[in-house]
Order: structure tokens, then C-alpha cells, then sequence
């Protein structure tokens, strides 16, 4: 059986990150809901993602969207956060809100647009710079809608020269992590649909690319543990996108459509030792919470990861091995299911009460005020939004 005190020091160390978008006001293309007390601004955004990571303790970096987050100096965006305890992690570029980019940003057919595009890139690794961020993240919504739209190999080309030339702005001790998704906005081709596509772009780049995985980006019934096996096995899984989806990117609350999918893949993570801080794997939120409370949704979030993360630490491993080296079918997916069907709700009370914390992190946020203190004070200015 696993260590309880390892077990519980490796939950302490777990550390997941929180998209800034989550905390803004965010919809479907038919509606977009407003809620009362959104941040304004960036600065407030990162004070609500501080709220989630002191009632979790684990949750000490908020992603940025560039431009989204746009601010004048980086450098004090950076200082704002650290007095908020918290510290600004991966920045999202964003190639994919301008009419220049209907046809697509770096695979457009006309090289003005590509440049533009790859500006954008670049500015995101100078952002970095002044943040001390460490990963780029970056997603295309390239694609094309009707077969002989555009050339599938020209465009890949035309890909490969932005990529080549985002990592080679790279220093050292920063990482370019390539996002593929399946469809949407483009229906017909998507430049980088597949974890395949993205690793190969990674392979040719170098050490410093590695693979995003999206769990929101696949075809109903894709195994996303055997992905994450792969890449991790390749050495070029860099993180994930986190969030829960019944139908199509429906970003949802991670571990709510399918916890045990959630298991599964955190099993995968563990089996190659992927919780050690040193495999370089980012645990990422990237969700909306459109009908939801946003602080709330993320600490949910934060503690649905913390409770997936607890079942697979307590997988007994060795009778698992035992098991699938006898052939023993039954037993090893007992050892696998014996952990999944724990209640480890107690175990990671006590964690955070060791960790100085409340044991019910959302109770405490609910009981702080500070739900109403933000109604009360955001009264005026342009509410976050998608595009803001
Ligand atoms: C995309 C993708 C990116 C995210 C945007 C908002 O579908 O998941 O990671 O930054 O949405
Ligand atoms: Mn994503």
C-alpha cells in the first residue's frame, strides 16, 4: 500500500493553474450571461484567481490571454500579482479575434497576415520575458471550411516557418507548448487537429516544444490516457488544458462530465512520474463558466483535480504490477478500482488543515464575504468578456 505521508506530501506539492479568462464574462455564441461583481480588469481577475489558490493552497499561478490581459507595463503586472500572492504563469497568445484572421493567422494565404500573426507570437515571448513566465501557449484556430479552400501541405508549411521562428525567440529556460484541436471554428480542415500533428511540429523544433493537451479537444470516445502515455513516454508532453466536455469544447468544469476519465489520465501522469515538479508537466484549467459562479466554479475545479490527483496516489502499485505481470485481468483492474472508489474527501481535509488551510475550501470562500464584497464594489467600467 502507498505511503500516507508521501502520499499526502505530494498532494501538497500538486500545483494547477488557473486561466484569467475564467473569471470573466463568458457565453456560447448565442448568449452571452453577465454576471454581477466580474472583473474589470486584469488586476481584478488576478485578485479572484488569489481567492481560489488561498482556500486551496495549490493554485499559486493564473494564466494570461494576450490581448485580453493586455496591460502597459508586464513587469508591474507581475509585482501586482506577487502582492496577491499569486504569480502570473503560461501566456495564451491570441491569433484567432481579429477580421484579419478569417481566413486564418499563420496559415493565412497572405504573407501581411502571417506577419502580423507572428508578431503577435513574438510580443507574447517578450511579455514572458518581463513576467518571468515560462511556457507560450498556443493555440490556432486555423483551419478552412470547404474542401479546396486552401492547400493542406501550403498551410502547413506556412505553419512550420511561424513555429520555427516563435522557438527560436525562445531563451533557454523557456518552453513552446502547441495546442492541437479537433474542429472549430474551422469545420473542414483545422491546421493542427491532433495530438499527432502537434508532436511533429514539436519533434522538428526541438526539446524546448512540447504537446498541450486539451481534454475538450477530441472526437467523442477518443482515449486521452493513451495519448498522454504516448507523449509522456516521448518526453514531449508539456501540460494540460483542463476542463470536461459531453459533446464538442464544451469547457465545463474538469472531473464533472467523467471524473474517472480524469483518474485515468492523472494514472497515466503518475505511472511515468509525471507529479515530480521536475517532468515539466503544467496542470492547467482552461474553462468558462457561463450559468455558474466563477470563484466558486474554479475552486470546485482546483478541488475535482486535488481529488482525482488522491485516488491515483492511493492506486496500490506494486499489487497492480503483481497483477498485470500474473495476467490477473480482474486483479489489476480491482487495484485500479479499489483506489478510483475511495473517498478521499477526509484525506485532503486533512491535508489542508496541515497545510494551515480550512478542510472545506469552498464553505470558507462562501463564509469570507467576499463573493458580495465584489458585487458591491465592481460597479461600473466594461465588465471582462471574450474580446475584452
Ligand atoms: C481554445 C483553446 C485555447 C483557449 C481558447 C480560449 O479553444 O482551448 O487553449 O485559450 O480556446
Ligand atoms: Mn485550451
Amino acid at each position: 500500500m502507498p505511503d500516507l505521508t508521501a502520499v499526502k506530501t505530494a498532494l501538497k506539492a500538486q500545483r494547477i493553474e488557473l486561466p484569467s479568462w475564467a473569471f470573466g464574462n463568458t457565453g456560447t455564441r448565442f448568449k452571452v450571461f453577465a454576471q454581477p461583481g466580474v472583473p474589470r480588469t486584469v488586476q481584478e481577475k488576478i485578485d479572484d484567481a488569489a481567492q481560489v489558490h488561498k482556500y486551496t493552497g495549490v493554485a499559486p499561478t493564473v494564466a494570461v490571454h494576450i490581448p485580453w490581459d493586455k496591460v502597459a507595463d508586464y513587469a508591474e503586472l507581475a509585482a501586482y500579482a506577487r502582492g496577491q500572492g499569486v504569480a502570473i504563469g503560461t501566456v495564451n497568445a491570441n491569433v484567432f479575434q481579429d477580421d484579419d484572421y478569417k481566413l486564418g493567422s499563420v496559415c493565412h494565404p497572405d504573407p501581411r497576415v502571417r506577419r502580423k500573426a507572428l508578431a503577435h507570437l513574438l510580443e507574447c515571448v517578450d511579455i514572458m520575458d518581463a513576467t518571468g513566465s515560462q511556457d507560450l501557449k498556443l493555440w490556432f484556430a486555423d483551419g478552412t471550411n470547404y474542401p479546396g479552400q486552401d492547400s493542406i501541405a501550403a498551410r502547413q508549411g506556412r505553419l512550420a516557418e511561424a513555429l520555427d521562428a516563435a522557438y527560436r525567440r525562445l531563451s533557454a529556460s523557456q518552453r513552446l507548448i502547441l495546442e492541437y484541436k479537433l474542429f472549430e471554428p474551422a469545420f473542414y480542415t483545422t491546421d493542427v487537429p491532433d495530438w499527432g500533428t502537434a508532436y511533429l511540429h514539436c519533434v522538428r523544433l526541438g526539446e524546448q516544444a512540447k504537446v498541450c493537451v486539451d481534454t475538450g479537444h477530441h472526437a467523442p470516445g477518443t482515449n486521452i490516457e493513451f495519448i498522454v502515455a504516448l507523449l509522456l513516454k516521448a518526453g514531449r508532453l508539456g501540460g494540460f488544458d483542463f476542463n470536461s466536455r459531453f459533446y464538442a469544447d464544451d469547457d465545463l468544469m474538469v472531473g464533472a462530465a467523467d471524473p474517472f476519465q480524469l483518474f485515468r489520465i492523472l494514472h497515466e501522469v503518475h505511472t511515468a512520474g509525471g507529479f515530480d515538479r521536475a517532468a515539466g508537466i503544467a496542470f492547467m484549467l482552461d474553462q468558462c463558466h457561463n450559468i455558474e459562479p466563477k470563484i466558486p466554479a474554479q475552486l470546485r475545479s482546483v478541488m475535482n483535480v486535488q481529488e482525482a490527483t488522491a485516488k491515483v496516489l492511493l492506486i496500490d502499485t506494486d499489487a497492480l504490477a503483481a497483477a498485470q505481470q500474473a495476467g490477473d485481468v480482474l486483479g489489476a483492474n480491482a487495484a485500479l478500482m479499489d483506489a478510483y472508489n475511495t473517498d478521499v474527501r477526509p484525506l485532503l481535509a486533512e491535508v489542508r488543515v496541515e497545510l494551515g488551510l480550512d478542510p472545506d475550501p469552498m464553505a470558507a470562500y462562501q463564509r469570507s464575504g467576499y463573493a458580495e464584497k465584489i458585487v458591491a464594489d465592481r460597479i461600473g467600467g466594461t465588465p471582462a468578456s471574450w474580446g475584452s
